[in-house]
């Protein structure tokens, strides 16, 4: 297990250990009183088990029982208090934080309110008081608390910034919810936690965490965002209108089947994994199957000039 978890310690992979907002805080604080006290036991007991095999083990010649200690009054009192007195330190804390951790925070005024909506293999994110809808990219203020309604597409998926909270698990047709916040500007590397299909472990997501002012910045840019097309991406732009718009949109308001593509060339993977350049976007346009298996986008029949177009086209989305 530590062989195993030295592949976190490279600083690239995320790490409750190392929390990065006050939620995940508090429960590192859980994780190491629990663990605390369970390796002082632990020791302990062992310590005494050890003491007393050796100490008091059958001697050579010795063929007489030893002095039994059945009820005696001072260790049951002591092996009764100990253990009830250890889980109330226990009890105590993790019954504090486990209401705290399931306040609803979707009514507070202060709080950033953020729809998640989990899909095989993609997360929607709607921000209902912007009226902006994107994918894979969670942009939040560092400081602000933010509060998430979380709801599934299609099967169980689990929603887990490790730096930043604990999982929640999204349902269909049932409303979780949880709240987090950053204290540090950054970028929160986000996981499915809950499997849910063949590609599972590529349904990854950021949190972006910027000072208010770029949060604010990054708002107004997806409410206008001014797309300057050139004319020689006007072909690609007609075929994105023909094959793709049935399902994504390029402006921030519009719901559709796939993920909202409003200033798409400003981000920076392609699906949530792979980096967002035109090698990566043809290969994702010619076969999304190849390289998200299961995937719910279509292979659209298209020639490789045409996808060429249509990937300049949407480098032009910024
Ligand atoms: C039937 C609906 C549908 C059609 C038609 C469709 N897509 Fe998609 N597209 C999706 C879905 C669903 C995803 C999310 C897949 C995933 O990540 O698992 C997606 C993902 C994408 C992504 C990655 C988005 C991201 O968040 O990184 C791009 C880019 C994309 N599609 C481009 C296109 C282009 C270009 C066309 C037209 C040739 C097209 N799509 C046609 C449904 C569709
Ligand atoms: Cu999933």
């Amino acid at each position: 297990m530590l062989l195993l978890a030295g592949c976190g310690i490279t600083g690239t992979e995320p790490n409750p250990l190392e929390p990065k907002g006050s939620v995940a805080e508090d429960q590192l604080f859980l994780i190491k009183l629990s663990l605390g006290i369970m390796i002082g036991v632990l020791v302990i007991v062992f310590a005494l088990f050890f003491y007393v095999l050796i100490r008091y083990r059958k001697r050579r010649g010795q063929d007489d029982i030893p002095k039994q200690v059945e009820g005696n009054h001072i260790l049951e009192i002591v092996w009764t208090v100990v253990p009830l007195l250890l889980l109330l330190v226990l009890a105590v804390p993790t019954v504090y934080y486990t209401f705290k951790f399931a306040e609803d925070y979707r009514e507070h005024q202060d709080a950033l309110q953020v729809n998640v909506t989990a899909h095989q293999y993609w997360w929607e994110f709607e921000y209902p008081d912007y009226g902006i809808i994107t994918a894979q990219e969670l942009y939040i203020p560092v400081n602000k608390t933010v509060s998430v309604d979380l709801i599934s597409a299609d099967v169980i998926h689990s929603f887990w910034v490790p730096a930043l909270a604990g999982k929640m698990d999204t349902l269909v047709g049932m409303n979780n919810h949880m709240y987090f916040d950053a204290k540090e500007e950054g970028v929160y590397k986000g996981k499915c936690a809950e499997l849910c299909g063949a590609s599972h472990a590529l349904m990854d997501f950021k949190v972006i965490a910027v000072s208010q002012e770029e949060f604010e910045a990054w708002v107004d840019k997806m409410q206008n965002p001014g797309y300057a097309i050139a004319e020689d991406t006007s072909q690609g732009q007609e075929l994105f209108k023909n094959k793709c718009m049935a399902c994504h949109a390029i402006d921030a308001g519009t719901p559709g089947l796939g993920p909202n593509l409003t200033n798409y060339a400003d981000r920076a993977l392609v699906a949530g994994f792979r980096p967002n350049d035109s090698e990566w976007l043809h290969r994702w346009i010619d076969k999304p199957d190849e390289m998200k298996p299961g995937t719910t986008m279509p292979e659209v029949p298209l020639s490789e000039d045409e996808i060429t177009e249509i990937v300049n086209y949407l480098q032009t989305l910024k």
